[in-house]
């Protein structure tokens, strides 16, 4: 029998194989599987062989050419990064002079607008932070060193539900301060904070719009 004939024998070997498995004929079954093992002899597991390893390579080479692309693209959006890295290292650099300071995982930030306490929280809100609050003397002077001279800043915190009682914003009890020498008076009746250029802090009416807004992040 020629190749050709031979393939043919052998598509007519596993014809009769998928109507046995659909119709579960037992005993045409075994007489089937007898015909295979009797051709195995001529090469038959060869040929069956053969398509399937063709099939694994061409796989393999689609895998490996998409691993290829996969590559040069990570390799181009490294590229990307490390532009982006630089751009913002550069503008950090021009920020930090005045806009930015950052101290242990906070990072301060403002743009210079100035503005009423409540509009204050909503624009901080809107960048996704929160208005600045030191909690400590390192984050007091990062927040000092963005004012300029005369310049103030609302602080996150307030004593507007209870007199006298200062609490951030997140409801907490105030556990660090550095109140100018005489405050709070709740003079005519202040429940926010302003920092000073010195530093130093002072309670003050909430409507007043010409103090800084620094965020935290
Ligand atoms: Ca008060
Ligand atoms: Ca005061």
């Amino acid at each position: 029998m020629g190749p050709a004939g031979e393939s043919y024998h052998h598509f007519a070997i596993a014809r009769q194989a998928l109507q046995l498995s659909v119709y579960g004929d037992e005993r045409n079954k075994g007489a089937v599987e007898n015909r295979i093992r009797g051709h195995r002899s001529t090469g038959l597991t060869m040929h069956l062989c053969q398509p399937f390893k063709a099939l694994v390579l061409a796989m393999a080479l689609m895998m490996a050419s998409a691993f290829d692309a996969l590559q040069r693209q990570v390799t181009a959006l490294e590229k990307n990064i490390q532009t982006l890295q630089a751009d913002v290292s550069r503008h950090q650099k021009f920020f930090s002079l005045r806009w930015v300071k950052s101290v242990g995982k906070k990072t301060f930030m403002s743009t210079g607008t100035k503005d009423s306490f409540e509009n204050g929280k909503s624009l901080c809100a809107k960048a996704g932070g929160a208005l600045a609050c030191p909690h400590n003397h390192a984050e007091n002077t990062a927040l000092r060193e963005i004012l300029k001279d005369s310049e103030r800043a609302y602080l996150g915190m307030s004593d507007v539900q209870t007199e006298g009682k200062f609490l951030y914003l997140n409801g907490e009890p105030v556990t660090y301060t550095n109140w100018e020498m005489g405050e709070p008076n709740n003079n005519k009746n202040e429940d926010c904070v302003a920092m000073y250029d010195n530093g130093k802090w002072n309670d003050i009416d909430c409507s007043k719009s010409e103090m800084l807004i620094i965020c935290k992040f």
